[in-house]
């Protein structure tokens, strides 16, 4: 009984941390591709209690994702690599067509509409230490947010 008492107190403590410490994503999808696209958006909102960086991120699905944002050139708007994403305090990011997203970069296989894909977000808080928030985006032509919501974790 006693043990147990103590093992519950530590747990709580353990939350009470990641709680502190907590970026969350949110609303996270995938968005189809068509036959032969080796590449996909990924979106969805970062929300930070504190001062933190999105550094990138990895996937099993694909070779690599990277951080994109837009840029317009002449008349055209491109996508371009960016090294991080700042997440200012208590402010919802939002990873959405046509503003910054993830791009999966040289998918592993075909996915099919509702495959959830693991993807593992990088982010360096405050005090530099980095986290890995895990997120389950679902895959599929829609834009309507499906499921997810991951805590961070160390
Ligand atoms: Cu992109």
């Amino acid at each position: 009984m006693r043990m147990t008492k103590a093992l519950l107190g530590w747990v709580l403590l353990a939350a009470a941390a990641a709680a502190h410490a907590q970026v969350e994503a949110r609303a996270a999808w995938v968005r189809g591709t068509v036959q032969g696209q080796t590449t996909a958006g990924a979106y969805m909102e970062l929300t930070s209690g504190q001062r933190a960086s999105l550094l990138g991120a990895e996937s099993p699905a694909a070779r690599s994702a990277e951080i994109h944002g837009m840029k317009m050139e002449g008349n055209v708007m491109r996508m371009r690599a960016v090294p991080r994403l700042e997440l200012p305090p208590g402010k919802t990011v939002e990873l959405k067509p046509g503003g910054y997203h993830m791009m999966l970069v040289d998918l592993k296989r075909p996915l099919k509409k509702g495959d959830l894909v693991p993807i593992r977000l990088k982010v360096e808080l405050s005090d530099k230490t980095v986290k890995t928030i895990r997120s389950w985006p679902k895959y599929g032509n829609s834009p309507r947010p499906a499921i997810t919501r991951a805590r961070g974790a160390a």
